[in-house]
């Protein structure tokens, strides 16, 4: 796979500003996909929050095969970290999200209490591209939200969103950096949206995709492209991503293939959970959890 280029200066920036925001904060509530929860996180983040209270949440589980949502949340809790599945484009899953953080973060809401001071809780949510942190802060803060953010490096203040009468929230999100140096939980960051589309090859991403969708979930994928069973090399991206062009009638004049056109509509339907619930990584050997 072509080298993604993830790392530039915004990316310095946004640590900078991260390790700033840290100092802040009690909790971090760090939002993982579930589909690819590895790729999603990075050996770095141990030593960034080190002195935090940890929250994981496993969001757009929706999205996610069932089984493997609960091998990841077992395998986490194993870890001691407080986790739970979440779905955060759902407002009913709010309260025990709020839950979960005030559980967490009891150590330091007993050592206010025992100094007899009333302070509340302040908790951070950090996550890499498009996980739904924004989502989440939405659905969390609900219609009290004040509307005005600070402008990161312009003001020094930052908003706080009260949550309950123990929890504020820092309106803005964390911005995380993936595993990209791996080139497997790299291509699983490019499948889930957290890569620009524009900055990378989506022809060769779609294809990639249809091959590794067609080892997880062979059945779902032949019922959303019917064309792509007529495939026989099915381990070469080009020749799945032409299969699914073909299911979809993508052809240019002189009978060639639109391709692209074919690599936006799985990357898109995929994205949008049209064609299976699946996750690609498993906590047992790294590689796959069946549906
Ligand atoms: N199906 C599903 N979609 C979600 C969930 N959370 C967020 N999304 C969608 O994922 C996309 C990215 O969410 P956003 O909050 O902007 O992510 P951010 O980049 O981390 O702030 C949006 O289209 C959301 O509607 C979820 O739990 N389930
Ligand atoms: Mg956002």
């Amino acid at each position: 796979m072509q080298t993604i280029n993830w790392y530039p200066g915004h990316m310095t920036k946004a640590r900078r500003s991260l390790e700033e925001d840290l100092k802040l904060i009690d909790v971090v509530v760090e939002i993982v996909d579930a589909r690819a929860p590895l790729a999603c996180r990075n050996p770095d983040f141990e030593k960034l929050f080190r002195n935090k209270l940890r929250v994981m949440l496993l969001n757009k589980s929706d999205l996610s095969a069932p089984a493997a949502n609960k091998a990841w949340v077992r395998h986490f809790a194993g870890e001691g970290i407080s986790v739970m599945e979440y779905v955060s484009v759902n407002s009913s899953a709010r309260k025990n999200a709020v839950a979960l953080i005030e559980k967490a973060g009891e150590p330091v809401l007993k050592k206010y209490r025992d100094k007899g001071v009333s302070k509340t809780l302040r908790a951070m949510v950090v996550g890499i591209p498009n996980v739904g942190k924004s989502t989440f802060i939405n659905k969390l803060a609900g219609v009290t939200r004040a509307q005005v953010g600070d402008r990161p490096g312009v003001t020094r203040g930052k908003q706080w969103v009260k949550i309950s009468p123990y929890l504020e929230l820092m309106d803005t999100p964390g911005l995380l950096w993936g595993k990209l140096d791996d080139q497997t939980l790299a291509k699983h960051i490019a499948y889930i949206g957290s890569i620009r589309d524009d900055i990378m090859d989506i022809e060769e991403i779609a294809g990639l995709l249809l091959c590794d969708l067609d080892k997880l979930c062979p059945g779902a994928l032949a019922e959303r492209y019917k064309k792509l069973s007529a495939v026989e090399d099915r381990d070469l991206p080009e020749a799945m991503l032409e299969g699914v062009a073909r299911s979809r009638g993508f052809i240019l004049s002189g009978g060639v293939c639109d391709t692209e056109r074919a690599a936006r509509i799985v990357l898109d339907e995929f994205r949008a959970g049209k064609i299976a619930k699946v996750c690609f990584e498993s906590p047992e050997e790294g590689g796959n959890v069946d549906a």
